[in-house]
């Protein structure tokens, strides 16, 4: 990222492609693109073709979570999964969604849990309680099921803010949430399948000391 300076621009190397374009374009930025390294990678497909998912949704601040939702099962659906597929269970608020997403998680059943909610801190004294317990509860669902999260879970100041997380400037974050889980989804069944690391071979025989005629 090249700055007006023409020194790389520590202060965006740390932003998403997305936002570090319209960050760029607002500060007259110019961005140099790198080009793509010939590294095979392992990724995730965004085929949700023969899977199955679990979209949990809090109603509180339902406006916006019923936005998240929409475009989360439109973008599953568009991905090739199939209505059956797809299960949706509905939470009172954010705080609820860990348990929830962690008794379906613990069902086997799904393939990716996507997780809608939304904070907004002017709303509460509670905020940073329930942001940090909702994160950390998503977070380590995922970990210790071993089934992929998606964290699609508005952390906003203001309601113009989750509006424009919610479908208008700045893109839905429940359709990002729902890719991120089928691609995931995807990666988790790519990396079970890659050859193990350990060569089979003939093992060496171990050097045995002979014993000492007497
Ligand atoms: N729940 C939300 O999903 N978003 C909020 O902004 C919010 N605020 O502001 O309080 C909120 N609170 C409810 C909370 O998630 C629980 O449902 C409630 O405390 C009952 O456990």
């Amino acid at each position: 990222m090249i700055g007006p300076s023409g020194h790389w621009d520590q202060r965006l190397v740390h932003l998403g492609d997305r936002e570090l374009q319209r960050k760029a374009t607002k500060e007259k930025i110019e961005i140099e693109r790198l080009p793509l390294p010939e590294v095979p990678a392992i990724e995730g497909s965004l085929s949700a073709a023969g899977k199955r998912f679990a979209i949990v949704v809090s109603r509180f601040n339902a406006f916006i979570t019923e936005r998240l939702f929409q475009s989360a099962y439109d973008g599953l659906l568009r991905s090739g999964a199939k209505k059956k597929d797809i299960a949706l269970v509905r939470v009172p608020g954010a705080f609820e969604i860990p348990l929830a997403s962690r008794a379906l998680a613990e069902t086997n059943k799904y393939d990716a849990i996507i997780c809608l909610g939304c904070l907004i801190r002017g709303d509460t004294a509670h905020y940073d309680v329930i942001v940090n317990e909702v994160t950390r509860g998503i977070g380590q669902s995922a970990q210790e099921t071993g089934v992929p999260h998606a964290f699609g879970v508005l952390t906003c100041e203001t309601l113009e803010q989750a509006i424009d997380r919610a479908g208008l400037k700045m893109g839905n974050k429940g359709l990002e949430a729902a890719l991120a889980a089928v691609e995931m989804a995807n990666l988790k069944k790519a990396v079970s399948r890659q050859p193990s690391a350990v060569r089979k071979g003939k093992a060496k025989p171990t050097s045995r000391k002979r014993k000492p005629r007497s």
